[in-house]
């Protein structure tokens, strides 16, 4: 699947600049174009892979090229009035393949927080294909300012957007590290995830069921929030001569299924990049990337039918992503249309808390 991403403030154009970074690593392509959006000219200038050309400065006026500094209203005013130019820089940059938008912006913040819904429904007036968002949640110890442009955001992307796709930070920083810290960690583990999602339908190999973009498309149709799970296993060096050599060994493909079933189980109990509730979703895709010959059908096949016993809603999708070249078996499980989110009722509460304090 070919996507548009558009890294809108500080967060937003980390994470999609090392979207870039895995895209040219892996040689997949799913990056078609990627910009960065920001009201702060030093932060553009700290990316690395995103070419110079395509990092936009806007709000100066309002700015002075410093930020919004976290105040999400502002970051609104400043997407509203700069729209034209933002569109104008996406327009000129669109071809024809792209299947989606994505939208990378931190929550808790003001620039992205405030600007992303402002840039989504302009998206979605010009052009047909779907507008996602990746929302980065605040972690608790950056305190209510963030909890609560999170909460005011996330309210509009949902009203904007296609599918929100969440991740929290708190949930995801590490015991001891602050959240500064684990930022590089934490976007690489970001995108792998989505590596794999919109990776899928682009893999040049033969598989036995590939999950193309419709699929995925189909998945994330109904908006509402999503979450993903993840989890990986090397092949073992000795399974990998065997292969080499061609030997067949009694049990082998018992053992491809197991570990494709016990993966997804993995993933699906893992940390999830928002954790949930996972049985409230309303739709769900699972993925299994790796080499062809270790990608058992029959433990896909089982693995959907589990996750169709685990979820709500009643479509489940799921399928292959051949890697000629890879040394592990990864699946990703996606669920769409999750509700019961207690970290978003927390969210919202301090919130609430917040703007009864200012009134
Ligand atoms: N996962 C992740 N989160 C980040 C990163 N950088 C910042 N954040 C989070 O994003 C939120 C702050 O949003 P920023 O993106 O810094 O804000 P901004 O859009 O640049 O807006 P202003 O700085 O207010 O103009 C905080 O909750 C941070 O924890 C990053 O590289 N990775
Ligand atoms: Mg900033």
């Amino acid at each position: 699947m070919k996507i548009f991403v558009i890294g809108y403030g500080q967060a937003g154009g980390r994470i999609a600049d090392v979207f870039v970074e895995y895209a040219q690593k892996t040689g997949m392509n799913i990056v078609v174009r990627a910009v960065a959006i920001n009201t702060a000219q030093a932060d553009l200038m700290g990316l690395k892979n995103i070419p110079m050309g395509d990092r936009l400065l806007i709000g100066e006026a309002l700015t002075k090229g410093h930020g919004v500094g976290k105040d999400n209203e502002l970051g609104a005013k400043v997407a509203t009035e700069d729209i034209f130019t933002i569109q104008s820089a996406i327009d000129t940059r669109w071809i024809y393949q792209v299947d989606a938008f994505l939208i990378i912006a931190g929550l808790g913040g003001g620039t992205g927080s405030g600007g992303a819904p402002v840039l989504a429904r302009r998206l979605q007036k010009v052009y047909e294909e779907p507008v996602y968002g990746l929302g980065i949640l605040p972690a608790k110890e950056e305190g209510s300012l963030y909890s609560l442009n999170a909460a005011r955001s996330l309210m509009n992307c949902l009203n904007e957007m296609d599918n929100l796709f969440l991740f929290d930070n708190d949930a995801w920083k590490k015991g001891g590290e602050s959240i500064k810290e684990a930022f590089a960690d934490i976007n690489e583990e970001i995108v792998r995830r989505f590596g794999i999602l919109f990776g899928a339908g682009e893999s040049n190999e033969v598989g036995q069921m590939v999950v193309d973009a419709a699929e995925v498309i189909n998945t994330l149709k109904g908006g509402g929030i999503s979450t993903i799970g993840y989890a990986s296993e090397e092949i073992e060096r000795e399974g990998f001569m065997k292969r080499l050599f061609g030997k067949k060994v009694p049990g082998e493909d018992l053992d491809k299924v197991t570990r494709i079933t016990s993966l997804v189980r993995r993933a699906v109990a893992g940390r999830l990049t928002l954790p949930c509730d996972v049985s409230t979703a309303e739709k769900a895709l699972m993925i299994a990337a790796g080499p062809p010959g270790e990608l058992s059908r029959k433990g896909i096949e089982k693995s959907k039918v589990r996750i169709e016993e685990l979820i709500r809603g009643k479509e489940v999708r799921g399928g292959d992503f051949p890697l000629v070249k890879g040394q592990h078996v990864s699946t990703i499980v996606l669920f769409s249309g999750v509700s019961d989110v207690p970290r978003l009722k927390e969210l919202q509460k301090i919130a609430e808390c917040r703007s009864s304090e200012e009134h």
